[in-house]
């Protein structure tokens, strides 16, 4: 494993990802599962790009390695190709014909090696996120190190925000921000759409003046068809994917001439797209999640070169389960994640996690990093398996 660097080293190398490189847990993939399986949202999560389905298919992966050291993780992918080009039915083919076929029965150095081995295969990245976590998992168990440790996190507990859907009404929208500020959430996004922005954002603002408030768009917008003064006058945080994630030159425009922040997600769809963006100067944040990136190391060398320009960046979320929030807190415990993170408690989606125990918010508005090696939360196999509507194991495949 690469030296401990301290934490005033990793502010000034940024070097999370060579860190994360040099992790040496030798692994060979003895047996690989996937399973899909139904989530039942126990509310429509209403946004720019409509409302979602009622059952989300989670795909969900583990990795035996020849020691019997087991590792998940999850593709928290959609059912349409709206906020990116991947899919459920995509995503397990790339994992079932492309991915897995390639990692089984080899043996690498460590999870850095393993995901060098799909590094020319474009796009996947869900897949991908979902096979190097589960690397990692295994190799946080054989080291016997929590993910935070083994990937130099510096934060115990991560401060989280809540993402809230477009509502049927102001009234009810209030009465939900009211009860998630009551919980502790110190940042409340609210998702906006043509019809449904400044009224909401208004509404919120003068009733919680003091509250960390976002608004994120998801690329409802185009530059010239939104209501960027009067979202400029409200004092947000930041507003998030207002364009086309394409629309790289159209976000630099829009950024120049507003005060508040501009934060990349769509946009922000790989590390050399990330890179290019921030040099255009199309947003001057950045939401870092692993499953649109493709993995954690994309995810941390992101991290890392944010943290040289002095970018600040958060941890997003994609609706997961346990299992991959179990990556997103240890990843959120860098050091510059320094805005809340989308980290809601699986209750507030799903009737039931994936994992036992699962996590919650403390009243000041925090979660607790996971200390736990492997997955940062125990999977029940059951829950995952029980439900499943599609399995495949690479000993049956052939
Ligand atoms: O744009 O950040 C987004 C959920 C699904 C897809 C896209 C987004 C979101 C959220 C929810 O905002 C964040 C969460 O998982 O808590
Ligand atoms: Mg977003």
């Amino acid at each position: 494993m690469a030296t401990s660097p301290t934490v005033d080293d990793d502010r000034l190398t940024s070097g999370h990802l060579d860190r994360l490189r040099g992790v040496e847990a030798p692994v060979r993939v003895k047996r690989a599962e996937v399973f899909m399986l139904p989530l039942s949202l126990r509310r429509t999560f209403r946004s720019a790009y409509g409302a979602s389905a009622p059952v989300k298919r989670a795909i969900v992966v583990r990795l035996e390695d020849a020691d019997g050291i087991a590792g998940w993780g999850e593709a928290p992918v959609f059912e349409r190709p709206l906020f990116g080009v991947d899919t459920a039915e995509s995503t397990w083919s790339a994992l079932v014909d492309l991915i897995l076929p390639i990692v089984v029965d080899r043996s690498f150095s460590g999870p850095a090696e393993l995901a060098g081995s799909w590094a020319s295969f474009l796009g996947q990245h869900y897949a991908k996120c979902a096979v190097e976590s589960a690397a990692w998992a295994i190799a946080s168990e054989r080291l016997g190190v929590p993910l935070v440790s083994l990937w130099g996190g510096v934060r115990e507990r991560v401060p989280v925000g809540e993402s809230l859907p477009i509502h049927e009404t102001l009234d009810h929208l209030l009465d939900e921000v009211a009860l998630r500020v009551k919980e502790g959430f110190g940042r409340i996004k609210l998702k906006i759409a043509p019809g449904w922005d400044v009224s909401p954002a208004s509404a919120v603002k003068a009733a919680f003046p003091q509250l960390p408030l976002s608004v994120d768009g998801n690329c409802g917008y185009s530059l010239d068809s939104g209501p960027w003064h009067e979202l400029d006058e409200l004092e947000l945080v930041m507003i998030e994917q207002p364009l086309p994630g394409d629309a790289l030159v159209e976000m630099s425009m829009l950024q120049e001439r507003l005060r508040t922040p501009l934060c990349l997600d769509e946009s922000a769809s790989s590390y050399n797209v990330t890179h290019t963006a921030l040099h255009v100067k199309a947003g001057r944040i950045v939401n870092i999640k692993p499953p649109r990136l493709g993995g954690i190391l994309p995810s941390v060398a992101i991290h890392d070169l944010c943290m040289q320009r002095e970018i600040p960046v958060w941890c997003g979320g994609m609706l997961e389960t346990g299992i991959g929030r179990g990556f997103n807190l240890a990843l959120a415990s860098l050091p510059g994640f320094t805005l809340h993170a989308d980290m809601s408690p699986a209750r507030i989606f799903y009737a039931e996690d994936l994992v036992e125990p699962t996590f919650e918010i403390s009243s000041d508005g925090c979660i607790e990093v996971p200390t736990r090696a492997g997955n940062g939360f125990p999977v029940v196999r059951e829950r995952v398996e029980r439900p499943a509507m599609r399995r495949w194991t690479s000993e049956s495949a052939g």
